[in-house]
């Protein structure tokens, strides 16, 4: 409860005869109430984080305790419920894309009593008459009365929900924290349906937890202060009408109110600077295509980077329990588009639609010679090449048609779903006037069959498509080689907490990358023969041997650099227990290349050769 508004004493009777005031707690009920234990009251404050998309909490309506703690400061229990609360509401399909925003929580005891005593005089003057009790409940009804106020004890918070996706709160039907309309009451019936609605979700979501609420306000919800004992009290004696309740049975508040000297140390300890440098809820949001070609090697990277996604894929956005990584599920089309936008921090998406989005918005972009080169600055950025999803944009003809060269398509209509590629792939070779873009989303390769069109610019893996629908690739040109590429937002890039949590990511889906080009290899060799064979073996290291993969020169360098006997290409050598005459020795290699030397080993009577995946590749520089 707060708020320092009042009405006139007529308003105020008038609003007591309603039927809605009739649930509410008078402060008398509330006296009634048994205090908490020291013990129960020894339990800790948390400072609520102000960012993520978990609950947070930031200062709305009151902003009375700012200057002392920029941190709304809840007790530890309280701060766990809500985080519970906040994990189930999001798995009801409505509020996906939502959390919990706690307006207000602790408020100092100095802060609550002053409050009090100003409305208190106000109130004495205006009906000297009223009896001591009677003044302190209308006093009670715009501000609590300190002993049994929730806020003080770090046990009340006031909650919204906000869309993180629409960047909006829910509707209410008041906003949070206003006192001036009766509308604030919870079962108020000026609201909206919708307005109902969320009053009565947001209540269902907090009562799970173990939270009370409270019928005056509909943002306003405690745990442990006497509000919520009397409560969950008054829910028993519901429960068994005809039982007596013994003292002992009776619920007892958990939390006392607290003066600010009191838990200023929590809020300007160690632990709670830690909490807001740290910003233990930051998380980063990743796009991925919701049901395609790269959606299970997207999945199964994030799996094997040791990525436990919470929901399946079919919903809308999955959060990672274990690390601070939400998964967005969208078409691929749009993948680009919310990064750039910085809806989603990172994306996985193929090169061909990562260019074609880019190329749109680039003005005075062009292809220059065969690469590609676009002048407009983006606000992405590719990360890493994940080497699957491999295809290329190539330019194909009817078998049939006789075209052997560029120019004979002069005069001549290309079909194809990459306009944008394709104007820029034609005005580098002078021909962008001369030939038709013709457009369509799908099919393309029909085109020629029904007379739409007289070439296709399309995606191309296999080939099989092709050759079924008699086309031929012009010249073997590829206009776009692609694979899948994870992108940033640049400026997601540069937030220092969200580049802390990129780089972690990276870093294991690295040690994946890596380790899935290499295997873990085992042989038995005659010890005579031992050194010729680590030579062999070990030559094989030479990382000028291995540039078949430019990508990840740079990383094999560092490993072999790093004198690790675990390292790629170094071969360990184990004794073979009972036999003193043969070695095993162990090697990390790609398989190619074992390939490539089995004649040799088998001239050094190398034998029981058995290789096996890795599962990942951690290396520390
Ligand atoms: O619904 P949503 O918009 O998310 O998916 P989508 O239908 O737009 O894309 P999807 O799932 O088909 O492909 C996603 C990505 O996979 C593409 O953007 C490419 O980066 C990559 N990729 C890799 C391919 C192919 N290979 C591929 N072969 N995408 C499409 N094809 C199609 C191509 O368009 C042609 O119709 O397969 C046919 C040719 O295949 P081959 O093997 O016969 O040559
Ligand atoms: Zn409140």
């Amino acid at each position: 409860m707060a708020g320092t508004s009042y009405n006139s004493k007529d308003q105020y009777i008038h609003e007591k005869d309603m039927k809605l005031r009739q649930s509410f707690v008078l402060c008398s009920h509330l006296m009634s109430v048994e205090d908490a234990d020291i013990e129960t009251d020894r339990e800790g404050f948390h400072a609520l984080p102000d960012m993520g998309i978990g609950v947070i909490g930031k200062y709305r309506a009151l902003r009375d305790m700012e200057s002392a703690t920029p941190n709304i400061i809840v007790r530890e229990s309280v701060y766990k419920k809500l985080c519970a609360a906040d994990r189930a509401m999001k798995k009801r399909p409505e509020y996906q894309t939502c959390q919990l925003v706690v307006t207000y929580g602790y408020r100092s005891l100095e802060i609550q009593t002053a409050l009090w005593n100003q409305i208190y005089e106000q109130i004495k003057m205006e009906y000297p008459e009223e009896s001591e009790n009677e003044i302190r409940e209308i006093v009670h009804t715009k501000i609590a009365y300190p002993e049994v106020a929730g806020h003080p004890t770090g046990g009340a918070v006031d909650v919204v929900i906000y869309d993180f996706e629409k960047e909006a709160f829910l509707d209410f039907g008041t906003e949070v924290g206003d006192l001036t309309t009766t509308d604030a009451y919870y079962q108020s019936d000026a609201v909206s349906e919708t307005a109902k609605k969320h009053r009565a979700d947001l209540r269902e979501f907090m009562c799970k937890q173990g939270f009370a609420p409270y019928d005056g306000e509909w943002w306003h919800f405690s745990y442990g202060d006497r509000e919520w004992a009397y409560y969950y009290q008054r829910r028993a004696e519901r429960q068994r009408p005809n039982e007596e309740i013994l003292p002992e049975e009776r619920v007892k508040a958990l939390y006392r109110q607290k003066k600010f000297s009191q838990i200023s140390e929590i809020a300007h300890s160690e632990k709670y600077r830690l909490s807001k440098e740290i910003k233990e809820e930051t998380r980063i949001r990743l796009a991925v295509q919701k049901d395609g070609r790269l959606t299970e090697e997207t999945l199964s990277i994030l799996e094997r980077s040791g990525i436990e996604l919470t929901r399946g894929k079919r919903g809308f956005l999955s959060q990672a329990g274990n690390f601070p990584l939400d998964v967005l599920f969208v078409r691929d089309d749009d993948i680009p588009n919310l990064v750039e936008a910085g809806v989603a921090d990172l994306g996985i998406v193929g090169q061909n639609v990562y260019w074609e989005n880019r190329s749109a918005g680039a003005p005075g972009s062009g292809i220059v010679g065969e690469n590609f080169s676009w002048a407009g600055k983006s606000k992405s950025v590719i990360e890493r090449e994940l080497g699957f999803g491999k295809c290329f944009l190539g330019l194909a003809v009817p078998k049939s048609s006789g075209m052997k060269a560029l120019k004979d398509l002069v005069g001549k209509r290309i079909a194809t779903s990459y306009h944008n590629l394709t104007e820029q792939f034609l005005e580098v070779h002078g021909l962008k006037d001369q030939v038709e873009i013709i457009d369509i989303a799908g099919s393309v390769e029909v085109a020629p069959l029904i007379n739409y069109a007289d070439a296709i610019i399309d995606l191309v893996s296999t080939g099989s498509s092709l050759k079924q629908n008699n086309l031929i690739l012009l010249n073997n040109i590829h206009i776009l080689d692609s694979q899948s590429i994870l992108i940033s937002n640049r400026v997601s890039g540069n937030d220092r907490e969200k580049r802390k949590i990129i780089d972690r990511l990276l870093e294991r889906i690295d040690s994946y990358l890596l380790a899935k080009k290499y295997k873990r290899v085992v042989m038995n060799a005659p010890a005579v023969n031992r050194a010729e064979i680590c030579d062999i073996l070990a030559g094989l290291a030479d990382v000028k041997d291995l540039s078949d993969d430019d990508s990840c020169n740079e990383e094999l360098r560092a490993m072999r650099d790093c004198q690790n006997p675990l390292a790629i290409g170094i071969p360990v050598v184990l004794p073979s227990y009972g036999f003193e005459n043969w070695d095993t020795i162990q090697v990390i290699m790609k398989l190619s290349d074992l390939w490539r030397i089995t004649p040799e080993l088998k001239k050094l009577r190398v034998c029981n050769i058995l290789f096996y995946d890795i599962e990942g590749l951690i290396n520390f520089e």
